[in-house]
């Protein structure tokens, strides 16, 4: 019964539990409630109360005469909006955040990465000489928060993109002007009698996701990056095993790290520690789920417990004692499931209230005193505990690749440089890249087509790079991990043995998919593989995607040059001149296109046909598997009987334990 929803064996044992127990999870709510055939699909327009008007049979147009394609146009453009907002609100959040420490009203914050913030300030034309580093901070928060509302001209930002790929962008007239400025004019835009004509529509909406990208999603990384320091690579563990059976289970989900780092500080302090000892706990184990868990897993190591479509089953095994909650895919049914535990279901944002659940509103003037109060409140609940069934899938991976690393991973300390990937590329060792993001949908099944599209372009030479729910859900099935070069084609391989970096890389979290964008402006302007993001052998996909978010995050791929494909039916299949038009008429305006496409084996192989397209039009030679790896098998062979034999086995070392 439960085979088809999902290819996670904790998850599959979980979902057994919750129907034998009648537990509502979005897995039997999904089975039991179709998809409206209409809305689905962009026929349903809602803007106005002489509707919602259905354009479907014999009906072309709405009552104020709007057609087909003004409606799934709008419909898109509004969802690029939504999802463009989310990230850029919690960019202008961490801001303030940076700014309060500057201003040192936050004194539980510090400065971890003052590289970054140099780097930033130059960015933000932030003066930096002979100043402290408090003074630039404040600055740079300050101009951070000016982008954001800034009404004229460009984004700053966009001086990091190859400057073809910002030519493109002012010749088809998609430059940002502002980050609040696009989403609010896209509201306006399409409001009843406003833009009625689907090109104009989409191009805004291009052009708002690209203030997302280049905006207010590459403003949060990297002030994240500069509060909390920039990832390195560091090894963690996956999947709902890592709950534990005799300490409290604290569980930090959402997407902002403010808290979750501070909930960190907070379990490693002794006294907590000793107090959770005095209710009978052995300790006090800190996991996450999502994006928040993606933040603290790439920083500090913290495990995972699951992706987007776990989180009430976590609930279900009865071991959390408190599952603490900030903004962006947190369902609201967590509120019923917690009332059948004894979990705490905490909400801290102003942002996101959920009824039933205990709010403690989170300030970052006294962020740590608040997160003692919250951990203090999972502590006092661990006596209530009762009868818990912890699933034991426990899986292994590297996370944290941040686009400085791997320009060190592959260049080295001194010359730092994205040179030797392009060089692979060209030789034909790696075959093109490809960023494999986004979520879980109740519509699929859970985690398939992420293991599926990353498992088949890893074995096709292709390096990928993933964040948010799709990298989770691959961490579990071991494709994060080093060990995962043994499944990727031979080139790769070589690599990943070469340089010790997983097939897989795990950049971070939603918001961080403009790292992707980073690593692909580098490659472009290293040289050797043309001059901008769209000459790339490259891809995007966001194969079980959901939210407005992964909208926009596709549109920004695609707005950036790269030809995009994303799973399930399309948004705008209501309109075929709209299907078209994003496909088609964007790639001639801007580089980049997007698809929708529900087969994942189609999926991949129309993406290794563009990858192959593009290496043609570079003049590189043709990617021919047989042609390298010959050393590189036998490494790995060798690496994989040692670990059959049970010898210790440190892949970074390139000496292979010898057997009796
Ligand atoms: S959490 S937006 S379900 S990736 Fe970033 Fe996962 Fe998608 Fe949310």
């Amino acid at each position: 019964m439960t085979n088809d929803k999902t290819i996670d064996p904790a998850v599959k044992t979980m979902l057994e539990i919750a129907e034998a127990e009648g537990i509502s999870t979005a897995f039997s709510r999904a089975a039991a409630m179709k998809q409206c055939p209409i809305g689905s699909k962009g026929g349903c327009c809602k803007n106005c109360s002489m509707g919602p008007c259905r354009l479907v049979g014999k009906h072309d147009r709405g009552i104020c005469g709007a057609t087909r394609e003004t409606v799934a146009a709008r419909g898109l453009a509004r969802m690029i909006a939504g999802g463009a907002s989310a990230h850029s609100d919690h960019g202008r959040d961490m801001a303030l955040t940076l700014l309060a420490a500057a201003e040192g009203e936050a004194p539980d914050y510090t400065i971890r990465d003052v590289n970054k913030l140099l780097e930033v300030a130059e960015l933000l034309d932030v003066p930096t000489k002979d100043r402290e580093t408090m003074e630039i901070a404040k600055e740079v928060a300050e101009a951070a928060l000016a982008q954001i509302g800034n009404q004229r001209g460009e984004i700053l930002y966009l001086k990091r993109a190859p400057k073809k790929r910002q030519e493109v962008w002012r010749k088809a007239g998609v430059a940002p002007r502002g980050i609040d400025r696009e989403v609010v004019e896209i509201m306006h835009r399409t409001h009843v009698g406003n833009d009625q004509w689907y090109d104009s529509i989409l191009m805004a909406g291009l052009r708002t996701a690209l203030a997302d990208g280049w905006g207010g999603s590459m403003l949060a990384t990297d002030i994240t990056d500069i509060l909390f320091g920039s990832p390195v690579p560091l090894t963690a563990q996956v999947n709902m095993g890592m709950l534990s059976e005799d300490e409290v289970n604290i569980v930090v989900h959402g997407h902002e790290p403010t808290l979750s780092e501070m909930i960190l500080v907070a379990v490693s302090d002794p006294e907590m520690i000793e107090y959770a000892k005095s209710k009978g706990a052995k300790g006090i184990n800190l996991t996450g789920i999502c994006c928040t868990a993606n933040e603290t897993l790439m920083r500090q190591g913290v495990p995972t417990i699951g992706n987007f479509l776990s989180q009430e089953l976590t609930i279900v095994t009865g071991a959390i004692e408190l599952m603490i909650v900030d903004i962006q895919c947190i369902m609201q049914a967590l509120a019923p499931v917690a009332d059948q535990f004894h979990t705490i279901l905490v909400t801290t944002s102003p942002k996101a209230h959920i009824e039933g659940a205990t709010h403690v509103e989170f300030d970052e003037h006294r962020a740590l005193e608040i997160a003692k109060e919250i951990v203090k409140m999972g502590i006092d609940n661990f006596p209530n505990r009762k009868e818990t069934r912890i699933p034991k899938e426990i899986n292994h991976l590297v996370a944290g690749f941040s686009h400085e690393y791997i320009n060190y991973a592959l260049g080295g300390f001194y010359r730092g440089s994205f040179r030797p990937l392009n060089d692979a590329i060209v030789q034909g060792r790696v075959r093109g890249i490809a960023g494999v993001v986004g979520c879980n949908n109740a519509r699929t099944c859970h985690d398939y087509s992420h293991e599926y599209i990353t498992r088949r372009l890893i074995e096709n030479d292709v390096l990928v790079a993933m964040t948010g729910c799709g990298a989770i859900a691959c961490a579990k099935y071991g494709l994060l991990s080093p060990e995962a070069a043994q499944y990727a084609g031979p080139g790769l391989r070589e690599i990943c043995e070469t340089t010790g970096i997983p097939p897989v890389l795990h950049v971070g979290s939603c918001v961080d998919n403009a790292r992707i964008l980073t690593v692909l402006s580098q490659m472009a302007t290293e040289g050797g593989l043309g001059e901008d993001i769209a000459d790339l052998p490259a891809m995007g996909f966001a194969p079980e995607w959901m939210s407005e978010k992964a909208i926009s995050i596709a549109s920004y791929f695609v707005g950036s040059g790269l030809y995009t494909i994303m799973g399930s039916e399309s948004p705008v299949a209501n309109s075929p001149i709209v299907d078209r038009f994003i496909s088609e008429s964007w790639e001639e305006r801007i580089g980049g296109k997007l698809e929708f496409i529900s087969d994942p084996e189609e999926a991949v192989q129309k993406a290794l046909e563009h990858i192959d397209k593009k290496r043609a039009a570079l003049g590189l030679v043709e990617y021919d598997p047989t042609r390298f790896g010959q050393s590189g098998d036998r490494l790995m062979q060798q690496f994989i009987e040692a670990m059959e034999a049970g010898l210790p086995v440190n892949i970074y070392s390139a000496t292979v334990p010898q057997l009796a």
